[in-house]
């Protein structure tokens, strides 16, 4: 489109329809581009599933996109000395110095490490396990211990399959029960919804929304009810409410029974909680216990949500099977306003499992702490460990893919420390950052704008079927490589090094994945898909389609051997007896808790060189509450000292009544002021690391996921 701006100046705008790939929310946006320049970025009001919403961070995709910090060239370390080199030199380097270690030391003294903007970029997503298949490591790490693993293994041990994740049906519901999620600042997680605080305000409008979090959140506050429990409290509340449904009678699984086994065993279980014995251990007394409880059983549309704040703690997968049976002993799963699944156009679920990837737990063992494994990955808070320890199999060199680990994982600290003692670190990232400074070499990928894109995650997680194709705004600059060429090339070098045949997945070679590209291979999955798509009919619509309401899918969807919903997986009965030992523990007065939280202008640890999206107030504050502060001497703004058994920090207090006493919260992604971080803007107001204080050792012992919330603390003037 060609258009007259300004007094008679003729410039050449172009108008882009495409997804913010930032967070989950997969927000509609029309970007329009003056030659090279960025002149607007707007919500879509023509996409149908997001109409025209959009939050601060969308700016970001301008900022990235143009920020004089960003790598676009490949940059090779020799001691603190950084210089450019060539992508053939540094594809070269990487390839032969991995192949190198792997020789010497075998496949597992290699380590991979994938973050969260895997997930946002279909190219990586797809290629990343090319890369991961050709690397051919036993250790393989991803932000997924850290993050939604509970989820994950709940929906394998109780649906057959680790990524039949039921979405939360927000727009039908009557009455959710929220826990550990904060929506109104993270846009949704698992529950992908463009506009979600719309969509919330118009459940509380026609029926109830109750969070449970130790801080009365954004999301808390426009609830109809907040209940503030103790962090890690969880497990306990849901048994409760789940024995307060069993015995008035309010447990109806309905239509469910005929396909779900485990349903005696579920209220056998359900009934050695009553409200009275964990009331004292999760802070919630019994009465209100019994009245929620009710009100849930009673609502005609209930559903039961819980997230990250459910995941990351002592419980984890205790919580996340409970949420699911939950839903089912109300009736909810799989019921319009209840917890839903998707059918969506590119079914990832479904091609997984033709390729016999329906997940799997605990094939093995970590080798130094003997952590599960899940789905062909170790615990990310074992990282270090392997690194550190020496012995048969110790990790040497390591390849980060889109990740920050050092901010992100438990223990930070140390595996800042632990990094710089590899013999080889290759890093594929935007930014040299407090990862990527270790690298001996960093391949800069292309960034969103550059670059077409498929939301084949996020399609299966929301809470409406839609389909939308992403077109590239920009060409790649002259030799940039997207993720995915990184990718493929360093899985067939790697390869060839070997001497290996170059069949590199499926019986695909490199030459075959070369000419598909993502693109390709999500045409195939579109084409195979319950709705027929092609990649050329999306094409056609720049703004998306709208496939329709989520639909019941059960029991056709599961994936189990017997084809049945289990409700009470053995795994998690088991674990019960690590709930029960802590509600039998005498509860330790006076000590503080530290848990965690997410700003809306600030996406984990990679937004903060955006000017615009970190100006204002600090962000990186300690959240206390004030009879906790008075108690010791602290006022608002005060520099004070938070310890845990891992390390200590300086911090600056905010004086909160949002948050519960004894329960203190500091945001993570901060802590940028360490030497060789190349982030300007981030400098100026670095923070500090929550994770430097997250103890490595506190797991959900069950799943191995990272205990990043309810951290015992100390704090001092
Ligand atoms: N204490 C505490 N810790 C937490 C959490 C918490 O709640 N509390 N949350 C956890 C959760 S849920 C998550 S998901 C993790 C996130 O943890 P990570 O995924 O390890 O970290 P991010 O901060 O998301 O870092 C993303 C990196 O990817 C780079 N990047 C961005 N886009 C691209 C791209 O397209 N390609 C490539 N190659 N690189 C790209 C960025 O520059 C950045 O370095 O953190 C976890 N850590
Ligand atoms: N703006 C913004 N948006 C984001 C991100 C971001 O960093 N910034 N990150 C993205 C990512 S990777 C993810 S995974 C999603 C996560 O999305 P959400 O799951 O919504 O994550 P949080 O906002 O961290 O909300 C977790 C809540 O759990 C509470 N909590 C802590 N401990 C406990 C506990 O023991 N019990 C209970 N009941 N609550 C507890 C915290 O107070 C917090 O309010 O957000 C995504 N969206
Ligand atoms: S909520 Fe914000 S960051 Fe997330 S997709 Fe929408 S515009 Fe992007
Ligand atoms: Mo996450």
């Amino acid at each position: 489109m060609t258009s007259v701006t300004g007094a008679g100046t003729l410039s050449r705008v172009k108008t882009h329809h495409r997804t913010c790939t930032i967070c989950e929310a997969m927000c509609g946006v029309t970007i329009e581009v003056d030659g090279d320049t960025i002149t607007s970025i707007r919500g879509d009001d023509d996409d149908p599933f997001s109409r025209g919403h959009v939050c601060p961070k969308a700016l970001a995709l301008k900022d990235v996109h143009e920020d004089p910090d960003r790598l676009t060239l490949p940059q090779r370390r020799t001691g603190a000395r950084w210089e450019t080199i060539s992508w053939e030199e540094a594809l070269a380097e990487a390839a032969g110095r991995l192949h190198a270690v792997q020789r010497a030391h075998g496949r597992s003294a290699v380590a991979l490490y994938q973050g969260n903007p895997t997930v946002h970029n279909y190219g990586s997503l797809l290629f990343g396990q090319v890369l991961a298949r050709a690397i051919g490591s036993r250790n393989n790490y991803s932000a997924t211990s850290a993050d939604q693993l509970p989820h994950m293994l709940a929906a394998l041990e109780m649906f057959g399959h680790q990524l039949l994740l039921p979405v939360p049906d927000v727009d039908r519901t009557d009455f959710m029960l929220m826990l550990g999620a904060n929506p109104v600042a993270s846009n949704g997680s698992i529950m992908t919804a463009p506009g979600v605080e719309r969509r919330l305000k118009a459940l509380v409008a026609r029926g109830a929304l109750v969070v449970v979090d130790p801080r009365r959140t954004e999301t808390a506050a426009l609830a109809t009810e907040h209940v503030p429990i103790t962090p890690g409290g969880d497990a306990a509340l849901l048994l409760a409410v789940l024995h307060v449904l069993h015995r008035d009678g309010l447990a109806r699984p309905g239509r469910l029974a005929a396909f779900t086994r485990g349903l005696e065993r579920l209220e056998a279980v359900a009934r050695r909680y009553p409200p009275s014995r964990v009331a004292g251990a999760c802070g919630v007394p019994a009465e209100r216990i019994e009245r929620l409880a009710r009100a849930l059983g009673e609502a005609r549309r209930p559903v039961v949500y819980g997230r990250v704040g459910l995941c990351t703690q002592r419980f984890g997968g205790v919580g996340a099977w409970l949420v699911n049976a939950l839903n089912i002993a109300l009736g909810a799963l799989d019921r319009e306003g209840g917890a839903m699944f998707t059918t969506p156009a590119a079914d990832a679920v479904a091609a997984m499992a033709k390729i016999g990837m329906r997940g799997h737990f605990d094939r093995g063992r970590s080798r130094v702490r003997g952590l599960p494994e899940f789905g062909g990955e170790y615990p990310v808070a074992t990282l270090a460990d392997e690194i550190e320890t020496p012995g048969e199999g110790q990790v040497r060199a390591l390849v980060c893919s889109a990740g920050n680990p050092v901010l992100s994982s438990p223990n930070g600290a140390r595996l800042d420390r632990a990094l710089s003692t590899l013999d080889f670190v290759l890093s594929i990232d935007l930014y040299r950052n407090e990862t990527s400074r270790h690298a001996h070499l960093i391949l800069p990928p292309t960034f969103a704008l550059e670059h077409d894109h498929y939301d084949v995650a996020f399609h299966v997680l929301a809470v409406r079927n839609t389909a939308k194709l992403s077109l590239p705004l920009f060409a790649p600059r002259a030799g940039a490589r997207h993720d995915w060429q990184i990718m493929l090339e360093l899985a067939s070098r790697l390869t060839r090094h070997r001497g290996g045949k170059d069949a590199l997945v499926g019986g695909l070679g490199a030459a075959a994945l070369r000419r598909l590209g993502p693109r390709g291979l999500v045409d195939l999955m579109l084409r195979t898909g319950p709705h027929g798509l092609t990649m050329k009919e999306l094409e056609r619509h720049p703004h998306g389609i709208d496939l329709g309401p989520l639909l019941p899918r059960l029991p056709a969807r599961l994936f189990t051997s017997d084809g049945m919903i289990d409700a009470a997986p053995p795994v998690f009965l088991k674990d019960l007896a690590r709930v029960d030992a802590w509600l039998d523990e005498a509860q330790a007065p006076g000590g503080l808790s530290l848990i965690g939280r997410r700003d809306l202008r600030s996406n984990n640890s990679w937004l903060h060189n955006s000017r615009r999206l970190v100006k204002g107030p600090p962000r990186c504050t300690l959240l206390v509450h004030p009879d906790d502060a008075a108690a010791r001497g602290l006022r608002d703004g005060a520099s004070a000292r938070l310890s845990s058994r891992v390390g200590e920090l300086l911090v600056t207090v905010e004086l909160s009544p949002e948050m519960r006493p004894g329960v203190v919260s500091l945001p993570h992604g901060w802590g940028h002021g360490r030497d060789g971080v190349e982030l300007r803007v981030a400098r100026e107001a670095p923070g500090q690391s929550l994770n430097d204080l997250v103890d490595e050792r506190a797991l959900d012992e069950l799943s191995g996921t990272a205990a990043l919330n309810g951290v015992p603390v100390e704090l001092r003037a």
